[in-house]
């Protein structure tokens, strides 16, 4: 097959299937970017891959690729989906809106041994199954352990697995992984067991959660060596005797003399205050086939139960499978087993296809990513969850759903054809079947209505807005929360605000500036605003550069300052929102100042007030560190450079304001590097900032 057709019809497959979003983060080669799976609404990740930029390290991904296929479990990353096209791969997984282990421990100093203890069994849980199924991890840190919505843990990461072929008995001879975590006979280049070096890393692991740095730590790579050939290192006076047994016990240089996994299931210490051994086994067996999910998947594919059984157990890692296991993931969370119906008439122009290339016209990536701006209608996934008259669920905004009373259908204003919402009065007599049907007719209506809406400008400099620029689309961008609380959530009507042209410390900074004609009709978008606003509640969102840096903030909220009063929506009204985008198109009304947010746990809090000076005083640090930097408004985004030209390190550092107490605070947030050179590196400047 000709390159550009099959370039072509992998990322139409992308984007027929997944909204996608922005970048959340990169690893090696990698990019990761926030998507939402069209059919069950779910949130993924997609980590996206240039075969090119791989080079040598394509067979890596595969082997990547093959190990999550087999591996099913509560505290590994899910694998759902998988597109390769001439040019690129594209991996679809599990969503962890809590990030990095490694972010949450440098966030905390250092983590309790109880809630350490929560998570060491998680990941022993996750080590043991990983080990049962033939394969050792060998690169096992905790950049590589993502935080999941319930605050759980789940093992990313299998690029460095490996699995012998006659069993994890088998030694091995590549040295791999992270260094400071690397066992000793690993660096010494000897064959080792992998399940033994996993080990060996897991207690390296437990001392960071322990104690919040590494037990073995040099920046001379020869010296780091000898200290962890020689493994020794020094027991904080904070560390009970249980923990310094336990380290003692997993951190043996001889791999003989090591404890193994097996053990540690029920070990004293790891069952402290459970009085049980970790639960290991999978508790999402590859095998089990739900039938919920079936019938649901049969219903919106018009497909027999067998038939679709049948598809599902090819396990493709395609559309079916990626299906499937969403649904799982929402059954599993309490959520409707529900799919968004798929559109049966006018097929030509709302076919699941077209939805997916229009999802793709809505987002128009400029040369790294985000999309121009974004108006959208939060039909979300979740569905009233019985019909009273018919029992069938059914599909409504989730503003509707939102009323207590249940009469939202009654208060709608709407002019008929603009109702997705059920009727008012329960239609008695309808047909699962016809309600099936509305809902098709809903959709598809609705998908219609979006291309209406849809004259999507690509934007190189990401924060142009003209009036063609309002979207209007059936899925929310997912919002990149992070937070594990569910209470932390930001403002459903979230609208950011680019700061184009701030001006800083009298300074004109780099951030783009407008197109032509960047201030758009206010009249024209209140309108615009005003067909979608009684629909549901409404999302806007600008896809800037800002927007990017606040989603890749992993647990910021963004707060205006005000309180929520008008209307009793939640959400907030769509007029607040519609009147800070005119805001932020009208240059005149540009907002200056630094973001206001709450306290998160990547935020440094300073004991000053003045935003600027603290902002002057990073500015002036930032050379002095070698760091290399681009200012937008507050946002100054870091790089350093290693000796052959390339970006080592890339993080943000963004001064914003806090509301409680009311000071400057610093957002970061690693993009690339070395967690803990990071880490060092970030305290650095903040302590030379006399921060
Ligand atoms: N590190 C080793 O930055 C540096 C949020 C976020 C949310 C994710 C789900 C899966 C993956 C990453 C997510 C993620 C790499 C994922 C899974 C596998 C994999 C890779 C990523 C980073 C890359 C970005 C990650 C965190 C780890 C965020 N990330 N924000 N959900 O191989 Cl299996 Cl590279």
């Amino acid at each position: 097959m000709p390159v550009e057709r099959t370039e072509h019809r992998g990322a139409e497959e992308l984007h027929r299937d997944y909204q996608v979003y922005e970048t959340i983060g990169s690893g090696g080669f990698a990019k990761v970017k926030l998507g939402r799976h069209i059919l069950s609404g779910e949130k993924v990740a997609i980590k996206i891959m240039n075969k090119k930029d791989l080079g040598d390290d394509l067979p890596r991904v595969k082997v990547e690729i093959e190990a999550m296929k087999n591996l099913s479990h509560q505290h590994v990353c899910r694998l759902y989906q998988v597109i390769e096209t001439s040019t690129q791969i594209f991996m679809v997984l599990e969503y962890c809106p809590g990030g990095e282990l490694f972010d949450y421990i440098i966030a905390k100093d250092r983590l309790s041994e109880e809630e350490t203890r929560v998570f060491f069994r998680q990941i022993v849980s996750a080590m043991a199954y990983v080990h049962s199924q033939g394969y050792a991890h060998r690169d096992l840190k905790p950049e590589n352990l993502l935080i999941d919505e319930d605050h759980n843990l789940k093992l990313i990461d299998f690029g460095l697995c490996a699995k012998p072929k006659g069993g994890l008995g088998y030694e091995l001879m590549t040295c791999c992984g992270s260094p400071a975590y690397a066992a000793p006979e690993l660096i010494q280049g000897k064959a080792y067991i992998g399940s033994e070096a996993d080990v060996w890393s897991m207690g390296v692991l437990l001392f960071a959660l322990l104690c919040g740095y590494l037990p073995f730590d040099d920046d001379n790579c020869m010296v780091l060596y000898r200290k962890i050939t020689r493994g020794k290192y020094d027991n904080p006076q904070w560390l009970s005797p249980g923990s310094v047994l336990l380290l003692n016990q997993m951190m043996q240089v001889d791999p003989k003399r090591r404890i193994t996994v097996r053990q540690l299931l029920d070990h004293p210490w790891a069952i402290k205050d459970y009085n049980s051994p970790v639960e290991w086994r999978t508790r999402q067996p590859l095998g089990h086939i739900d039938e919920d999910c079936i019938t649901e998947m049969a219903v919106n594919m018009k497909r027999s139960r067998g038939s679709t059984t049948a598809l599902v157990k090819e396990w493709r890692y395609d559309q079916t499978t990626a299906t499937y296991l969403l649904l799982l993931s929402k059954k599993k969370r309490g959520k409707p087993v529900r799919l968004r119906p798929e559109p049966t008439v006018c097929e030509d122009s709302c076919s699941p296809l077209h939805q997916g290339l229009q999802a793709r016209e809505a987002l128009h990536f400029s040369e790294d990513e985000d999309a121009v701006i974004v108006g959208s209608l939060d039909f979300g996934s979740d569905y009233i969850d019985d019909c009273p008259c018919t029992q069938v669920k059914q599909y409504t905004p989730k503003g509707v759903r939102g009323q207590p009373d249940g009469a939202a259908n009654h208060k709608d204003a709407r002019p008929a054809e603009k109702r997705y919402a059920y009727s008012p009065t329960p239609e008695r007599g309808r047909t699962p079947a016809q309600h099936r049907q509305d809902r098709r007719n809903r959709d598809q209506e609705r998908a219609c209505e979006n291309k209406e809406n849809k004259e999507n400008k690509e934007n190189k400099e990401n924060i142009a807005v003209q009036e063609k620029d309002v979207e209007i689309f059936a899925l929310p961008p997912p919002r990149t929360p992070v937070s594990s609380k569910k209470s932390a959530r930001p403002n459903k009507n979230v609208l950011t605000t680019p700061n184009q042209n701030a001006h800083v410390n009298g300074t004109k900074t780099k951030a783009a500036t407008p197109k032509a004609g960047g201030s758009a009709s206010k009249e024209h978008i209140k309108k615009r605003a005003a067909e979608f606003k009684d629909l549901a509640d409404v999302e806007i969102l600008a896809f800037s550069p800002e927007r990017r840096s606040r989603s890749l903030d992993m647990a910021v909220t963004e707060d205006s300052g005000k309180k929520k009063k008008r209307g009793g929506n939640v959400f907030g009204s769509l007029e607040r929102g519609l009147d800070k985008m005119i805001t932020m198109l009208t240059p005149s009304k540009r907002r200056d100042g630094p973001r206001k947010i709450k306290a998160q746990y990547n935020v440094t809090l300073t004991s000053q007030t003045n935003p600027d000076q603290i902002l002057n005083q990073i500015l002036s640090i930032l050379p002095e560190k070698n760091v290399d930097f681009t200012q937008k408004g507050y946002t100054l985004k870091c790089r350093t450079w290693g000796d052959f030209g390339k970006v080592t390190m890339a993080f943000e550092l963004e001064v914003c304001m806090l509301q409680r107490p009311e000071v400057v605070g610093i957002r970061r947030q690693r993009l690339k590097g070395d967690a803990w050179v990071y880490k060092h590196l970030v305290e650095d400047i903040l302590s030379s900032s006399s921060i």
